[in-house]
């Protein structure tokens, strides 16, 4: 299915109207706008050539949340001090499943952040073809520098009024920034207590709670077989050799980085909210477990990297885009990637962009590395790894089974491979050209589309 390259003056208009109608409806939510005039670019003409997703008004009612919940969460710190902090549960879409996305606890949240990460998993969830509706929660928690006992007390807390709108049919929540297996364990414990066995309530468990094997990686693993699919299809060989460039030193991106360098690449730079390192040699296994375990206690910065290893550089306060690569991963936070940091990259050589984190990269340099030959994967396909895997965890909890790592891992390849295909199909210009952005877009709002013109459900 080829696309027009270029938007008539009508559609740009109509376009325009729309993006302003949400921003009149969701004033101050930047992130959130953002996150929709991403996909309405691509999607609303599309919807406007349909006529019965047209007359539905598919992304009218895609923007406007199911419900949302907000809530005090009342803890305890190690001083007997009371603190409060605010909690997000956003219910965005339950029409291809139970309501699916992860917890983020960072000091940035609020509630577009958690409205846009909401609205972002509508069209990842849908590309996974599993039966996942859309959420996604957090708080402005801010775990550094908290103690174990801190962070498992405010988890509990957490837990006291989010158990209130979850379930395995309603709404299963899982990680993200600041929420890992052990947070997850904190969360699901407090849930048994509650309520009783439930493990298909939550994903992102440790296996021995329930958990999936191989969940731990699947995001970062995910998004290195996506980057493969795309060299393949272009022609562009294989990762061997290819010079990357990541951000992050969390989930998303020492996994991403432990199957890269399996694979042959060259790892040059992780960072974390302090800076970034640069190991002009690579980062080889030994020194990637290193960082692994130092990051895996809270707040330690990636400084700390070089007392141990001399040939390694750390760039105080500087994200790693002015590294020269083949492929930029940025596995970090959102808006990561600014409009210079894209000139820097293209410049360096970059030709492969692909988005571990979610909406990483600002509209203007999106647009930019497209002028300039960089493929571009958007995070909603290239990250889908990891609530793939969690969707299957779901199906484990349900059949009270487990499979194997071996079983789990074809899966994932399989899923990335067909999530690759969509945007092919749906993604290809009339140049023959690939713009895996509008792939991504469309594919992932058609399968919602079809689902809400079948049920055809208006009250009133
Ligand atoms: P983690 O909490 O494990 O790691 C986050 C990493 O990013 C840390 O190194 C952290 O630095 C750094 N970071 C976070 N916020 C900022 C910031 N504002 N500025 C600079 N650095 C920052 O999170 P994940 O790896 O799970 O998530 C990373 C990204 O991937 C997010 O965008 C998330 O939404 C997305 N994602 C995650 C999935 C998952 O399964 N976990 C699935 C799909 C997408 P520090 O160590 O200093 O805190
Ligand atoms: O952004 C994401 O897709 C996640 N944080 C994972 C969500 C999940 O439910 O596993």
């Amino acid at each position: 299915m080829a696309v027009m390259t270029s938007l008539s003056e009508r559609e740009q208009r109509a376009i325009m109207e729309f993006i302003e109608e949400v921003r009149r409806v969701h004033p101050h939510e930047p992130e959130f706008l953002q996150a929709v005039a991403e996909v309405a670019r691509d999607v609303y003409p599309y919807e406007l050539s349909v006529p019965e997703y047209r007359e539905a008004r598919i992304l009218h009612r895609l923007t406007e949340a199911d419900r949302i919940v907000i809530f005090r969460v009342t803890w305890r710190d190690d001083q007997g001090r009371i603190r409060v902090n605010r909690g997000y549960r956003v219910q965005m879409t339950n029409v291809l499943g139970p309501y699916k996305g992860g917890l983020r606890f960072h000091p940035s949240v609020n509630l577009s952040i958690i409205k846009f990460l909401a609205f972002e998993q509508i069209f990842k969830n849908s590309l996974t073809t599993l039966p996942l509706g859309a959420g996604k929660g957090g708080a402005d928690f801010d775990p550094r520098g908290k103690s174990d006992a801190e962070i498992r007390r405010f988890c509990q807390a957490f837990m006291m009024e989010l158990h209130k709108h979850i379930g395995r049919y309603i709404d299963v929540p899982a990680g993200d920034i600041g929420v890992g297996s052990k947070e997850i364990g904190y969360l699901y414990g407090m849930l048994l207590q509650l309520r009783g066995y439930e493990p298909g309530a939550l994903t992102g468990k440790s296996p021995e709670i329930g958990g999936s094997l191989l969940r731990l990686e699947a995001t970062g693993y995910g998004l290195i077989y996506f980057v493969e699919e795309m060299l393949r299809y272009h022609g562009e060989g294989t990762l061997e050799g290819k010079r990357i460039v990541i951000s992050g030193a969390g989930n998303v991106a020492l996994y991403a980085a432990e199957k890269a360098l399996e694979k042959g690449a060259r790892i040059l730079t992780l960072s974390d909210s302090t800076g970034f390192i640069y190991d002009p040699d690579g980062l080889d296994e030994e020194k990637l477990a290193y960082i692994q375990k130092l990051k895996s206690r809270r707040g330690v910065s990636l400084r700390e990297v070089c007392t141990r290893y001399r040939t390694i550089q750390f760039y105080s306060g500087k994200r790693p885009w002015s590294v020269p690569c083949d492929i930029a991963l940025p596995c970090a936070t959102q808006n990561e990637i600014t409009l210079d940091d894209a000139r820097l990259l293209v410049d360096q050589g970059c030709r492969v962009l692909a988005e571990g984190a979610n909406m990483p990269t600002v509209p203007e340099a999106i647009e930019y590395f497209q002028e300039k030959g960089v493929l571009v994967a958007p995070g909603k396909a290239a990250n889908a790894g990891g609530v793939a895997v969690s969707g299957l965890e779901m199906t484990q909890n349900a059949m009270r089974w487990w499979w194997s790592r071996q079983d789990i891992d074809r899966h994932l390849q399989e899923i990335m491979r067909r999530i690759h295909e969509q945007c092919i199909k749906y993604g290809q210009m009339e140049d023959g050209r690939i713009n895996y952005v509008r792939g991504a877009n469309i594919a992932g709002y058609d399968r919602v589309a079809r689902a809400m013109v079948q049920m055809d459900l208006v009250l009133g």
